[in-house]
């Protein structure tokens, strides 16, 4: 199936359908998307990382589980396809897929499927709505970087803390200085390195062309990556697609912080899902190299809103009362586009 989730859109695979080489699995997935070639004109990508993406599927054996979900990025211009980071946009997929394939029985109202993110082994409870048993695709719930409305589905995130880097804070400290530059690697869901936009003489409020196309600036964001990739337990980053490279300024529309993020090559038109869990979380602490720019609700329930270049993405926190974090959650939309036979 193609899908769209939330902010991207992917193809969906049953793991059965796929070789079990890994090398062979790329090889065909990269074939699939079109790549490389920067239009991705000879396949079903759409020539931006956001729309080049793959969901891998299979029914889980886990009783406390209902799918194992395993995200491929597949890179449009290099061809090189990483299973490095989860991907929460495409988890909002996995929901309608395990639901419309039979994997997963709707109940009459609505319907939780579990589902376990193979990247990192952290797990999602998925909330959507099936009104006598059918999924419900029309809804009042709008994201910001989709056109129209659709159906919430709820994410929840259940132990996201440390996911790909083994700790929140995976350098064991809450700032660290690279080149002069201070910045908070976090890994709340997604690795990400977090940069408050004076540090790197920029506005942060930029629309994201014109920072793609500030060749210095994108230089010295990767300098700082191949550099902090290593102490952050993510090993050489040369070919991955994590740490996400994020700049903060105060917020502009009365949320909790303004963002660009670098994914890492490219700016991103909002925001991905796990990247802004991460993001809200680097606000929250304090001494964080981003703390003084944001807008932080008191309170153990916390709603927010992390501003990017297409509106804003809200997250909520539940925090215990030392100001730990238990849970986070988010609310996305996805639409199966269409199901079918890819030719290769
Ligand atoms: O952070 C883009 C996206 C993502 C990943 C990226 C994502 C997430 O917007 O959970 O969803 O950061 O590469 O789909």
């Amino acid at each position: 199936m193609l899908i769209r989730g939330g902010t991207s859109r992917g193809a969906y695979f049953q793991q059965q359908d796929l070789p079990t080489d890994i090398e062979a699995r790329d090889a065909l997935l990269v074939r699939v998307m079109g790549g490389p070639d920067a239009l991705q004109v000879d396949g079903v990508g759409g020539g931006h990382p956001l729309t080049s993406k793959v969901a891998v599927l299979h029914p889980a054996t886990d009783p406390e589980v209902d799918v194992d979900y395993l995200f491929l990025q597949v890179d449009p211009t290099n061809g090189s396809v990483s299973d490095a980071q989860n991907c929460g946009n495409i988890l909002a997929g996995v929901g309608l897929y395990a639901i419309a394939t039979g994997w997963v029985k709707p109940d009459s109202d609505r319907t939780t499927v579990r589902v376990r993110m193979k990247n990192t082994d952290a797990l999602c409870h998925l909330e959507l709505l099936t009104p006598n048993g059918e999924i419900q695709v029309e809804g009042d719930t709008v994201i910001d970087g989709v056109p129209g409305t659709g159906a919430p589905i709820v994410c929840n995130y259940l132990d996201i803390a440390g996911s790909a880097c083994g700790d929140m804070l995976p350098t064991g400290n809450v700032i660290d200085q690279v080149d002069g530059i201070d910045v908070t690697c976090i890994d709340n869901g997604m690795p990400v390195v977090a940069i408050a936009a004076d540090q790197l003489h920029v506005a942060g409020t930029e629309p994201p062309e014109v920072l793609d196309a500030d060749n210095d600036l994108k230089a010295q964001l990767e300098q700082l990556r191949l550099q902090l990739g290593p102490r952050m337990n993510l090993g050489d980053v040369t070919h991955k697609s994590v740490p996400k490279m994020c700049i903060f300024s105060p917020p502009q529309r009365g949320g909790l912080v303004m963002t660009r993020t670098f994914i890492p090559h490219v700016c991103h038109k909002s925001i991905g899902v796990l990247g802004a869990v991460s993001a809200a979380t680097a606000c929250m602490l304090d001494g964080s190299a981003v703390a003084q720019l944001a807008d932080v609700p008191a309170g153990t329930h916390k709603v927010v809103d992390v501003e990017h270049a297409a509106g804003s993405m809200q997250v909520q926190f539940q925090m215990d009362e030392a100001g730990r974090l238990i849970s986070a959650g988010i609310v996305r939309t996805a639409r199966i586009l269409f199901r079918g036979e890819i030719f290769v």
